[in-house]
């Protein structure tokens, strides 16, 4: 089966970056994944996106370097099967709040015996090797995202599950459960306090912290804390971003 990106990145104790993407476009997600991107995350949850619309950004995602990703609407038996069934390497779960949910998660991506997945791995296979079968649970990559006060209060839990690799922070959520506007002051209080907790927890378990963030200058400084994998905000942000920027730049020429 094809190796998992990120996890041969972790094991190396490098960083991943990945980006994250709510236009559905199979265009966009390609442009995505030719941008030196480790993996390139199709997001169910917020934003405009549907079922419908992950299977052709998967497939042109699988025809760049970075690994396909899903950030699954909810914690669903059904379309946690859907997407790995259609490609994807790596499952973020939203919402994790307590290692049931964990459980629950981790048991939808793995076939019997460990796991309760149904098997029809009908682009899993192309994607992943004739082999798919006997390595699939092992190499698909399952992240819980942690982004509630249950969560944080679980953390120790939700760690040990077995076949969870690691969590992914959803700073967003995590500020409005911290009782703060949710765009992300990571710098002061207590989303810094919760960030820096949920780091050491992750390394205490050896298990990967990823996070998703909201600026340039919050992804380099997540680097520096020694975060496993960065996304870089979205697709939309950046093509904002970026797009101001320059049209600031343009005018003041
Ligand atoms: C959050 O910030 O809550 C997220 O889920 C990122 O998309
Ligand atoms: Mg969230």
């Amino acid at each position: 089966m094809r190796a998992n990106k990120l996890k041969e990145l972790f094991a190396k104790n490098q960083v991943a970056l990945g980006a994250w993407m709510g236009f559905s476009s199979s265009f966009a997600a390609e442009v995505m994944g030719h941008s030196d991107m480790d993996a390139v995350v199709v997001d169910l949850q917020h934003g405009p996106l549907y079922l419908d619309a992950a299977l052709p950004m998967l497939q042109a995602i699988s025809a760049t370097p970075a690994m396909p990703m899903v950030r699954v609407a909810l914690n669903q038996f059904f379309e946690i099967n859907k997407v790995l069934d259609a490609g994807a390497y790596g499952v973020i779960c939203p919402l994790v709040n307590n290692a049931k949910d964990a459980e629950s998660f981790v048991s939808a991506c793995r076939y019997p015996p460990q796991g309760t997945r149904s098997f029809g791995p009908s682009r899993g296979v192309l994607y992943g090797g004739p082999d798919y079968f006997a390595h699939a649970n092992e190499s698909i990559l399952k992240l819980a995202m942690i982004e509630t006060l249950a969560g944080m209060k679980n953390l120790d839990s939700i760690l040990k599950v077995d076949g969870i690799d690691g969590v992914f922070i959803g700073p967003g959520d995590l500020s409005l459960a911290l009782g703060l506007p949710p765009s992300p002051n990571y710098k002061d209080g207590p989303l810094k306090a919760a960030l820096a907790k949920i780091y050491k927890a992750a390394r205490k378990h050896k298990k990967m912290v990823g996070i998703f963030c909201t600026s340039l200058e919050f992804s380099e400084d997540m680097k520096r804390l020694g975060y496993d994998f960065i996304v870089l905000a979205n697709d939309a942000y950046l093509l904002r971003n970026i797009t101001t920027q320059w049209a600031k730049a343009i005018r003041q020429a």
